[in-house]
């Protein structure tokens, strides 16, 4: 007799509760706001996705449909060698690097592999990638710079702030803490229960102020809306606008401006289920982050008379030494809550 158990690093891996596809769901998708960047209502309709939602598609946003279909056909050939090939290539992930499985050192499990890499002045701090893989990732990142760059220029005229104060923060400054993760879901051999899933990135609000994502349009994004319903993400991009643009970004509002705008702006729960048959499903996501020594506080800007902050003003290395220590699902912000 042979017994057919599945490997153990599989076992390891949450099931979650998935939303039904019903109607209540789709009512959910039809939530997540779409934005034209390029339209004169941008700013406005960009802080009020933030404040509602944290999240939404963006159309519009200038980059080129080949630099992302380049990256993505780079990155798959890499996910496709042996592991110790990825392994000697980019070094462990620790965080930066290559992982699988294993998210972080606090023993989050998801049904993925990936590439965390930091970037610093256009160059990806890794020596030894394919070189045409660096060449895509170096691209399309100088690329979605510009698009989170637009998108925090957009945030604060919505804010009624100087249109160039956060994207001073993050984009273009020497020792900003930027960095871009390539995630890798390959198809699941795990067949779960009906209305669940195969955890593939654990819920988690990102800590950046602000993560641009692109997927190659497999199911698997879910986000929670302020209501506590989560909703596929792909739901929407396939029922709501086929007529959009050909490939969309999404904005993911993180907590650095939660904190920024004292809790106006709130970063959003999301997490991704394993895809389901024989669909891999790739992601690329942007995180633009501050310098390590950047203060962080409510903004007086935005604040009104007598306000009272939220949190206590700390600075980007220590609320990245903190998060390090944490799980995925953790309340991050925690700590540095004054009430
Ligand atoms: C670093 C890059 C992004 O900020 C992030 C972080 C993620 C998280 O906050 O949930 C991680 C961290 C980041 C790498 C190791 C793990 C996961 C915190 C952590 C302890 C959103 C990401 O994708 O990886």
């Amino acid at each position: 007799m042979v017994a057919i158990t599945a490997p153990s690093s599989i076992e390891q891996i949450p099931l979650v509760q998935c939303p039904r596809a019903n109607a209540g769901q789709q009512a959910g998708a039809a939530a997540i706001p779409c934005v034209d960047l390029s339209a004169p209502g941008a700013a406005a309709a960009v802080a009020d996705a933030c404040r509602s939602v944290g999240f939404f598609r963006a159309t519009n946003h200038g980059v080129p449909a080949r630099v992302a279909e380049a990256l993505e056909a780079r990155a798959m050939a890499f996910f496709a060698l042996p592991t110790q090939e990825k392994l000697d290539m980019s070094g462990a992930a620790r965080p930066m690097g290559y992982g699988s499985k294993s998210i972080g050192s606090n023993g989050d499990v998801g049904w993925l592999e990936y590439l965390l890499l930091s970037v610093s002045a256009n160059t990806v701090k890794v020596s030894s990638l394919p070189p045409s893989l660096r060449a895509a990732l170096e691209e399309y990142t100088a690329a979605v710079r510009e698009v989170c760059g637009r998108v925090l220029e957009l945030i604060a005229e919505g804010l009624g702030v100087d249109r160039s104060l956060l994207r001073a923060m993050v984009v273009g400054r020497e020792g900003s803490d930027e960095l871009v993760r390539v995630n890798h879901y390959p198809p699941c051999p795990l067949l779960p229960p009906v209305d669940c899933g195969v955890t593939g990135f654990g819920e988690h609000t990102d800590p950046q102020i602000i993560s641009v994502l692109r997927s190659n349009r497999t199911a698997g994004l879910q986000i929670k809306l302020r209501d506590g319903r989560r909703v596929c993400c792909c739901l929407c991009d396939t029922q709501l606008d086929r007529s959009l643009m050909a490939f969309r970004f999404r904005p993911v509002m993180a907590m650095h401006a939660q904190v920024l705008t004292n809790g106006r702006f709130r970063s959003v729960k999301h997490r991704v289920v394993a895809p389901e048959g024989a669909q891999s499903r790739l992601s690329v996501i942007y995180f633009g982050g501050p310098t390590p020594s950047q203060r962080i506080a409510p903004l007086p800007q935005v604040m009104r008379d007598g306000e009272q902050s939220l949190y206590r003003e700390f600075t980007w290395a220590e609320y990245k030494t903190a998060m390090y220590k944490t799980r995925l699902a953790d309340h991050r912000l925690g700590p540095f809550e004054l009430r």
